[in-house]
């Protein structure tokens, strides 16, 4: 099924330019062009979600008004519009993220839930009593809360990899920590809340060596850089695509195939069997058998839709647009006296995080607020980074490919307003 009907599907463009027109590209995003609290909206917390282009918003309204039926059941049109519809998002996730076969993409509500499922599934078949499990000490939660749920259930144990002062993984102690009874190791691509892109391919070798199969999380990835999952080799991968300019509620999981073809289901329901009766039931192939019920159709299209939008722009120009923008985030920020960035590694994507002396990040956010910049504060969900760093709290300001520098310079200006109403105190 690397094409299943012969769906005509087009590659990632080789062809895209490498630089964005980006004032052309906002025109493509209605949220931006909007004032909050009466100034034109600053939005700058593209890590937790990313606004929706015109074409994403179109294509989830075009599957309602015209194809809207359920799918792999009908024989009736409409039912086939939407079978293909969805299949077509399938092969578009799988060439973005290149993988070998369409088979290996299972549609899930995003990474949160495609770890949970391999956890579950995988994890509960494969993890015994006394086994660990490796993970880094920069993870989100659903990076962390999935495996400590594994473990107390199955008596293993969590390891985690420190990082340094930089917020970058200590590779030598991350080799250190994958022994014999290591079983499954589970790392971010790039953290949310330090912008670190750790070295995975090298991380996977290490495990690979060990024969230790390995999750990434590229929720952060996916919308920043080019992924490939055969490049990097890791095992399994998860994405949201809410934070990939697609609409929330839809995500993908990546798996080997031999090992999703090895894994016991993780719900059932309709759709995930090929027969039942009340002696005994067997499963459908996958991907089915990883998606009981009625899956999230309209939402996959939109992922599609998402990924033809990223496609057109090309991922490469991407990287570099961002990139260009947190080189000038961190010069500009640095100037500002009395602030601290939390995490500063050599290898970073659009996301910088930082305190403020005296200020606390969530009046730091609510006076942004004020001025019509969005960003994000708090502990992101990485409550153990906060911990290693001594600090309860962040500021985070994030990027996407709509963001410009005069944004940035925005969000400059907002920080010293904050400073001065503080002073004023
Ligand atoms: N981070 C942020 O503001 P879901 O919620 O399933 O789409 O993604 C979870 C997730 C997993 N891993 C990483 C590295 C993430 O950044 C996230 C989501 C958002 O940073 C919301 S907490």
């Amino acid at each position: 099924m690397s094409n299943p009907s012969g769906i005509p599907v087009p590659n990632a463009a080789s062809d895209a330019p490498t630089t964005l027109d980006v004032q052309r590209i906002r025109e493509d995003f209605p949220a931006l062009h909007q004032q909050v609290n009466g100034k034109p909206l600053v939005y700058l917390d593209s890590a937790a979600t990313t606004q929706k282009p015109l074409s994403v918003i179109q294509a989830v309204r075009q599957y309602y008004e015209k194809d809207n039926s359920n799918v792999h059941r009908g024989v009736h049109t409409l039912s086939a519009r939407a079978t293909e519809s969805y299949e077509t998002a399938r092969i578009k996730v799988q060439r973005f993220i290149n993988a070998a076969d369409a088979r290996e993409i299972i549609f899930v509500r995003g990474a949160t839930e495609g770890i949970n499922l391999v956890a579950n599934s995988y994890g509960r078949k494969h993890i015994r009593a006394g086994d660990e499990l490796l993970i880094t000490a920069m993870e989100h939660h659903s990076n962390i809360v999935p495996w400590q749920l594994l473990c107390e259930e199955k008596d293993a144990h969590l390891r985690v990899a420190p990082i340094n002062e930089r917020g970058e993984v200590v590779l030598e102690s991350y080799e250190k920590l994958i022994t014999d009874r290591t079983k499954l190791v589970a790392i971010t691509y790039i953290s949310n809340s330090l912008g670190t892109i750790n070295p995975v391919k090298e991380m996977i070798e290490l495990a690979h060596r060990r024969r230790v199969p390995v999750l990434v999380d590229g929720a952060q990835a996916g919308p920043h850089l080019p992924l490939d999952v055969q490049e990097i080799g890791c095992d399994f991968l998860v994405v949201s695509g809410h934070k990939m300019y697609a609409p929330t509620g839809i995500g993908a999981l990546y798996g080997k195939l031999e090992l999703l073809e090895s894994m016991p289901p993780y719900q059932g329901g309709g759709e995930m069997i090929q027969s039942v009766t009340f002696e005994k039931t067997t499963y459908n192939d996958v991907p089915h058998k990883f998606e009981a019920g009625t899956p999230n159709i309209a939402d996959a299209v939109g992922f599609g839709a998402a990924i033809d939008y990223l496609n057109a722009l090309g991922m490469q120009a991407i990287a570099a647009h961002e990139d260009d923008l947190v080189r000038c985030a961190i010069a500009a920020l640095s100037a500002i006296p009395g602030l601290r960035f939390i995490g500063t590694a050599r290898d970073r994507a659009a996301v910088v995080s930082f305190t403020i002396e005296n200020i606390h990040p969530h009046d730091i956010g609510t006076i942004l607020d004020q001025e019509g910049i969005a960003i994000r504060t708090g502990h992101h969900c990485s409550q153990p980074v906060m911990d290693r760093f001594g600090v309860p709290a962040t500021s985070r300001a994030s990027f996407g490919l709509y963001n410009t520098h005069a944004e940035i310079d925005s969000l400059v200006a907002g920080i010293y307003k904050a400073k001065e109403l503080f002073s004023l105190e």
